[in-house]
């Protein structure tokens, strides 16, 4: 029997254990789906805190409930380990670690590599690896295969290669890993037969491509799309503001076509660690081919600009009030990079609050999933920690300015409309209350929201 014919057989038979590199917001997960499909799942981190947390049947991920993880691990079906030669003891393996951006906008690959160093260590026939971080075109061919082979095996002979882009969005309640279509591409039709064989036990819907190479991009154009669609809205809301025209007003009406649209909306800059990161993956890739990707340059500057873009707004409004920034009391409500999730990765609102800092403003915060903000040696904020303070008719009328740059659902936007003076909202959320609150909006009037749509008797 061969090793192609092995390693199928273990899958068919759920005799294969399988390992999961990188217990994140995407390992873990799919690590829980492994094991709920039958197969003996072995989690690897490099963090022991991590992994104690775990065999202590404890998760650290938002979207993984506690005991979910007790379950398996007491069915024994998962356990996790830093002991990276256990991965010998794994017939597939997912790598799941982070593919973050060095400074200069330049692809960071040690995680990967990392992971590639230790699975070399521990390298056997028949094994196949799943790489799932996303990352430019050409990476599992380039950079896991060289690593592998070093081995003396070969890729689509002895071990088996694939490329499956996660595509896990925390907190998302509908879309989760399991019913969530995974795409996959193998380095050689046997590396997909391979791929196919166990991901259709674990996840609802497959979707083979023509290559690993394929896969790859296919995760990049999936971001490089959303990324450069908000920069089209935040480019319309600069010109909102020169046209004198509520920019959420405009959106929602042009949203109201039901085929050829999607929305988008502006907002205060780009967060997260997905859609800031992953063109610039597919940027680099295409410059090393001497490609310029013009689109995703020109959108990453108008997205890269609105912080400014918002400290201008700021300034702007409280002069109108005869108030300099200098000295004033400005509340940021909400600093995580997105509503409804505790995460400030990238999150604008760091950089808006160190250049109001920069300009003699005095900052105080709210964010009720974020209490507090750390130094942890990104954030460029000066005078850490800050801490989230209570949002009352007190705290609020105590500020100068009110400038809501992240929009959670659970704020009580009525009270800042009755408590605050001044409101500068970069989310539109405030077109939903009336209140005393002057209210500035990052284009033109800014219109109490009102039904975008009418329908007309006949
Ligand atoms: N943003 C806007 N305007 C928009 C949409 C987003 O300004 O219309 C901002 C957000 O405030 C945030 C940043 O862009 O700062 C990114 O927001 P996002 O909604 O794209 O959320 P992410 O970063 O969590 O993206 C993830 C991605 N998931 C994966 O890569 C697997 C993305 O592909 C998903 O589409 C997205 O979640 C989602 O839909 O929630």
């Amino acid at each position: 029997m061969s090793q192609h014919e092995s390693l199928l057989a273990a899958i068919a038979e759920s005799r294969a254990v399988v390992g999961v590199v990188g217990l994140g917001y995407v390992g873990l997960p799919l690590a829980m789906e492994t094991a709920r499909s039958g197969y003996r799942t072995l989690g690897l981190d490099v963090s022991t805190r991590v992994v104690d947390g775990l065999n202590g049947k404890r998760s650290h991920i938002q979207d993984v409930p506690s005991d979910l993880v007790a379950t398996h691990v007491t069915a024994g079906t998962f356990s996790a380990t830093a002991d990276m030669q256990r991965l010998a003891e794994c017939d597939v393996i997912s790598i799941c670690v982070p593919t973050p951006l060095a400074k200069t906008k330049d692809p960071d690959m040690s995680y990967i590599v990392a992971a590639a160093d230790a699975l070399l260590a521990a390298l056997r026939p028949g094994q196949l690896i799943i790489l799932e971080s996303t990352t430019f075109p050409g990476t599992t061919r380039e950079v896991l295969k060289p690593v592998l082979e070093k081995s003396g095996l070969r890729a689509g002979e002895d071990f088996f290669l694939c490329f499956s882009p996660e595509r896990v969005d925390p907190g998302n309640a509908t879309w989760q890993t399991r019913n969530t279509p995974k795409v996959i591409g193998g380095l050689t039709p046997a590396c997909l037969e391979a791929g196919m064989a166990i991901y259709s036990r674990v996840f609802d819907t497959m979707v083979p491509v023509e290559s690993a190479e394929a896969a790859e991009l296919v995760k990049l154009y999936e971001n490089t799309f959303r990324m450069i669609n908000i920069a089209l809205a935040n480019e319309m809301a600069q010109a909102c503001e020169r046209l004198g025209i509520d920019v959420w007003g405009m959106i929602d009406a042009a949203a109201t076509k039901p085929f050829g649209f999607m929305k988008f909306t502006p907002g205060p800059g780009l967060g997260g660690h997905c859609i800031p990161l992953d063109p610039h993956y597919l940027a680099w890739k295409m410059r090393t081919l001497q490609y310029k990707t013009r689109m995703i340059e020109l959108a990453s500057e108008i997205n890269t600009e609105m912080p400014d873009y918002v400290v201008v707004k700021a300034s702007d409004a409280l002069n109108a009030e005869g108030k300099a920034l200098n000295g004033s009391r400005v509340l940021v409500l909400g600093v995580a990079y997105k509503k409804d999730i505790d995460d400030l990765r990238e999150s604008p609102a760091l950089e808006i609050i160190d250049m109001l800092q920069k300009k003699g403003a005095h900052i105080s915060y709210h964010d009720s999933y974020c209490h507090e903000i750390r130094d942890d040696g990104h954030t460029p904020i000066r005078n850490l920690p800050m801490h989230s303070i209570e949002l009352t008719a007190q705290t609020l009328g105590a500020t100068d300015l009110v400038l809501i740059v992240t929009d959670h659902s659970e704020v009580d936007y009525q009270l800042v409309a009755d408590h605050a003076a001044l409101v500068v909202d970069t989310r539109g959320v405030m077109r939903r209350v009336k209140g005393k609150a002057k209210v500035v909006g990052l284009s033109g009037t800014h219109q109490p929201s009102r039904e975008a749509r009418v329908t007309v008797a006949h």
